[in-house]
């Protein structure tokens, strides 16, 4: 059951970092409000040498109307004392790209095949997210393999946000940079 409170949204449990590294593509996304990552979104999880958290990630965006290119990014994740739960702060490679403090929680993954990721920017006075965002990750460029398709689903539904998410093409855009 899923009342809609961000409160209430269950996130994988024991979430295992190491476990998640490497690479994930975004196969579908939720956006937020405003300017965002449009699609050949990739991101990269590494773990450092301190264990902390930290990703790359790269997506095709327009900025400054019209100008369209590759926004190269980096986050680094503060730990809260839930596992799956982070604090993502996150800048451009240039300055002229988006800076941000955002929720990054994990709320599915098997580790080697899917992902559900979701943020909730702004909590409205009822409980409910009156601004997320959320992608949907898969180790395969090609996509979600079938029997991941069922988890997922219920996933976007726990969420309060089936419907809202568009697939995320990817045509090579952002492998040369
Ligand atoms: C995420 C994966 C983990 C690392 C990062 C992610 C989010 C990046 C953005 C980038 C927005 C850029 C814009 C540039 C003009 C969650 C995909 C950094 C939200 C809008």
């Amino acid at each position: 059951a899923q009342d809609c409170q961000v409160a209430n949204i269950q996130v994988m449990q024991n979430f295992d970092k190491t476990r998640y590294t490497g690479l994930w593509y975004a196969v579908a996304k939720k956006d937020p409000e405003g300017l965002f990552l449009l699609d050949n979104i990739v991101a990269q999880f590494t773990i450092t040498e301190d264990g902390k958290m930290t990703a790359t990630a790269k997506g095709r965006v327009i900025i400054l109307n019209n100008w369209e290119m590759c926004a190269d990014m980096l986050a680094t994740f503060e730990e809260t004392p839930d596992p799956a739960k982070f604090r993502m702060k996150y800048w451009g490679a240039a300055a002229y790209l988006q800076t941000g403090n955002d929720d990054h929680w994990v709320i599915d993954t098997d580790y080697d095949n899917y992902a559900v990721h979701y943020s909730c920017r702004l909590v409205d006075s009822d409980g409910t997210c009156l601004d997320s965002y959320s992608m949907i990750f898969s180790r395969h460029p090609t996509g979600l393999r079938p029997e991941d398709q069922r988890n997922v689903h219920q996933k976007k539904v726990d969420l309060c946000l089936l419907g809202k998410y568009r697939r995320v093409a990817h045509t090579g855009f952002c492998d040369s940079s």
